[in-house]
């Protein structure tokens, strides 16, 4: 039975029975009843172990078509949670859809069957897609947000380019568009949720929060997660945000409340919340059985707050539908879903052949040709706006960065740079007579003032926050490059990194992806720079699919890898060594502002014939000084290879050297255990054992983390002396 309602998604006054339409009420017991009828069919198909997890919305349906009923999906935008089944049905997306998720269909849009169901993916209507992780989503709705206000303020930024990851991107944005995000209220307690509500609220973005409260995470009752028990109660004084705390099961207030929300969104009053109380009707999942930790009382209790049994008591107590219509309203339901439920199950299944398929951008290989514009200019020819970092002059590390920062935001005005302190001040005030911060290291000296405060401005001291808003703003077509201040800091942010950015693409099947640059000074050598001032750990972030990782060992590097890492359709961890930013070595003069060099390119930056030394960073220039020092003292010919990027890797350039010089190091700052140089040595002798004539060598740090007594950084660091060492013994081997 289909009951059309074209007013639906008008705002309903209350009508003089006091409340919505008949009509209107009768969609919305429509949507519910479907939405528990797709879950009891997938539970049917769980336990006949034709799919293989199922966790219901069955409890939370009448929250949730309220909130989509007010909202307009394809014009505003969705980062819901696996709950969301109702939401999603009465956004558009089809029983089918959600089955051939259950199933693990080829066909399954919202992932190729890389997802569980109810991890919502749908690109026409706005869905972005999901994961599993709890409060993530929050701050990608933040992001989102915000790159929809951005795109509003500068519309230009929305105009395609031939060049880069631009022309994949088809930007849509709306001046009055509202983002919805929702979770559980156990989830209320992750940091992340905290973060987004800080950052929706200072700048009042017009983001709804939707918290369904069912009482339990999993076995935990609200009250272990929430002092007080009530989550309403300790975020009432965030500024802002319109508040409403609501009975979750009775779908005319949800729609009424949500109205009332997203009407303040539009507005651009700031964020909505709305802390609805609804039940659990089944278990958390089907992993579950809610009577190992619920009362029998309890449960009976919930039992009577179904809002499916609410809703059909009200229908026959009004008259609106009579027990009949009810009963073949429901049976049409319940058809319609093992009708979809038929579909699913004849689906053609994924190819193996396909698993790599969308891991990385396919339109656009940043190890290609068209990035290979390692053609310096002549000095001059590109002024640019920098005060820095121009000219032929040899210039830092640090200034090059700077100018690559520069010239790039200059050609694309979709980059947003953020982080902590990047900004030159943030009191715009005060830049008349101030210097600027400009970032704790000054690479992001003097953006602020030359390209406005709405797209260079500092975040919040919170690195979740820093990552989980680029998800949100690269999933619009925008291009965040964020600063972590220190990669001693990047933990706070691995969640949203490992689970989320890297997977962006891989996990939807190509319809999204966050081809964001995260920036990072990384490394120690500093002296006193101690132990959470010189951090390595590249191998950790090479070792997440979908993540690319840069790690530059000199100026020109450092400014034709980070052009690459902009304009390339993947997101980017870009390393940059903190000792190498001013040293004298690797300085160069301004290449000039299209200068590029492709990922995956290692270079020669000494040749020999005896020793194959390869590495990265810092190492580059103490294995140069190792490799000279075995040249004078000892007539070795090391021939040091340096990788600068470290995933891609060069594969090429390493059979290459090793075929000739048979002898081979691997050298790099992080720890020798588990460390980058593990894979490398692994390949090597899997791939190029018949080349060798000597076993792989390493060198690296101790394995333990960096002291600050300078005695204790020098032996626990690798020096040349240890280089030279490995280089002398290798080839007397
Ligand atoms: C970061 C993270 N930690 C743990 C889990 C495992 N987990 C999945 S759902 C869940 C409980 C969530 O409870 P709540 O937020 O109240 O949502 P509900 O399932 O009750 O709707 C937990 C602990 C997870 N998915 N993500
Ligand atoms: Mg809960």
């Amino acid at each position: 039975m289909e009951l059309a309602v074209p007013s639906v998604r008008e705002p309903e006054t209350k009508a003089a029975s006091g409340g919505l339409s008949p009509q209107l009420l009768v969609e919305l017991y429509r949507l519910m009843v479907l939405s528990r009828s797709v879950d009891d069919r997938e539970i049917l198909l769980k336990r006949q172990q034709k799919i293989f997890f199922q966790i219901s919305g069955a409890g939370h349906e009448a929250l949730q078509v309220g909130a989509a009923l007010a909202m307009r999906p394809g014009y505003d935008w969705f980062f819901p949670y696996y709950r969301d089944r109702a939401l999603c049905l009465a956004l558009g997306v089809t029983p089918t859809e959600m089955l051939l998720q259950g199933v693990g269909a080829a066909t399954d849009p919202a992932s190729g069957g890389r997802q569980m169901p109810t991890h919502w993916s749908d690109r026409a209507l706005h869905i972005v897609s999901t994961s599993s992780s709890t409060a993530t989503q929050l701050l990608h709705a933040v992001g989102c947000a915000e790159a929809g206000r951005y795109l509003s303020h500068h519309p230009e930024a929305a105009a395609k380019s031939e060049t880069d990851y631009r022309a994949f991107r088809d930007l849509e944005f709306h001046g009055d568009e509202v983002v919805f995000t929702s979770l559980g209220e156990g989830s209320t307690s992750q940091g992340e949720f905290w973060e987004a509500l800080n950052t929706a609220s200072n700048g009042k973005l017009p983001v709804v929060f939707c918290v369904e409260d069912n009482g339990y995470a999993i076995s935990v009752p609200v009250e272990v997660n929430t002092p007080g028990g009530n989550i309403s109660k300790l975020v009432a004084n965030f500024p802002n945000f319109y508040f409403a705390e609501i009975d979750g099961t009775d779908p005319e207030a949800c729609l009424l409340v949500f109205q009332a929300a997203v009407a303040h969104c539009r507005a651009g009053l700031g964020p909505a919340f709305v802390h609805g109380h609804c039940m659990r009707a089944y278990s958390h999942s089907l992993s579950d059985d809610d009577k190992w930790y619920r009362s029998a009382a309890e449960r009976e209790a919930d039992a009577l707050r179904d809002p499916l049994v609410k809703m059909r008591a009200r229908l026959l107590r009004e008259g609106i539908l009579t027990e009949v219509e009810l009963d073949a309203m429901e049976h049409a339901l319940d058809e319609e879903a093992a009708a979809a439920a038929e579909i699913a199950l004849e689906a053609p299944l994924p190819l193996v052949a396909g698993i790599p398929k969308h891991v990385y951008s396919a339109d656009l290989d940043p190890t290609s040709s068209s990035f290979a514009a390692e053609e310096v200019q002549p000095a001059g020819s590109n002024p640019g706006k920098s005060s820095t970092g121009k000219g032929a002059a040899p210039h830092t590390m640090a200034d090059l960065i700077n100018a690559c920062l520069f010239d790039e935001m200059g050609r694309d005005p979709r980059i947003v740079v953020y982080g902590e302190d990047v900004a030159d001040a943030s009191r715009e005030e005060a830049l008349d007579e101030v210097k600027g911060k400009g970032g704790v290291f000054k690479l992001t000296s003097g953006l602020q003032r030359e390209y406005g405060s709405d797209r260079v401005f500092n975040s919040p001291l919170a690195e979740a926050n820093i990552v989980g808003r680029a998800i949100g703003y690269g999933v619009r077509g925008m291009k965040p490059v964020v600063e972590i201040q220190f990669f001693d800091y990047i933990w706070p942010a691995m969640h949203q990194i490992h689970n989320e950015l890297a997977l962006m693409r891989w996990r939807s099947h190509g319809e999204w992806a966050a081809p964001v640059v995260i920036r990072v000074p990384i490394g120690g050598y500093l002296t006193g720079g101690s132990i959470y001032h010189s951090q390595s750990g590249e191998s950790i972030f090479t070792h997440i699919p979908g993540l690319r990782v840069v790690f530059p060992s000199n100026a020109q590097d450092a400014n034709g890898l980070l052009r690459t890492a902009i304009r390339c359709d993947d997101p980017v961890l870009f390393l940059e060594h903190k000792r190498l930013y001013r040293e004298s070595y690797g300085r160069a003069p301004y290449p000039g502002p299209d200068f590029a060099i492709p990922f995956g390119k290692a270079k020669i930056v000494r040749p020999g014939t005896h020793i194959t030394l390869i590495t990265y960073g810092a190492i580059v220039p103490r294995a140069l000084q190792a490799a000279e020092r075995a040249h004078r003292e000892n007539g070795i010919e090391v021939e040091v290879l340096d990788l600068r990027t470290l995933n891609p890797y060069d594969w090429e350039a390493i059979a290459t050297s090793v075929r000739k010089t048979s002898r081979v190091i691997v050298a790099h700052e992080d720890m020798l255990s588990w460390g980058y140089g593990a894979e490398i040595a692994a390949r090597i002798g899997d791939e190029l054992f018949e080349d060798l004539d000597a076993p792989v060598k390493r060198v690296a740090s101790m394995d333990t983390f960096v002291a600050y007594q300078p005695i204790l950084e020098d032996a626990i660091l690798p020096q040349p002396e240890a280089i030279l060492k490995a280089i002398v013994d290798l080839r007397a081997y």
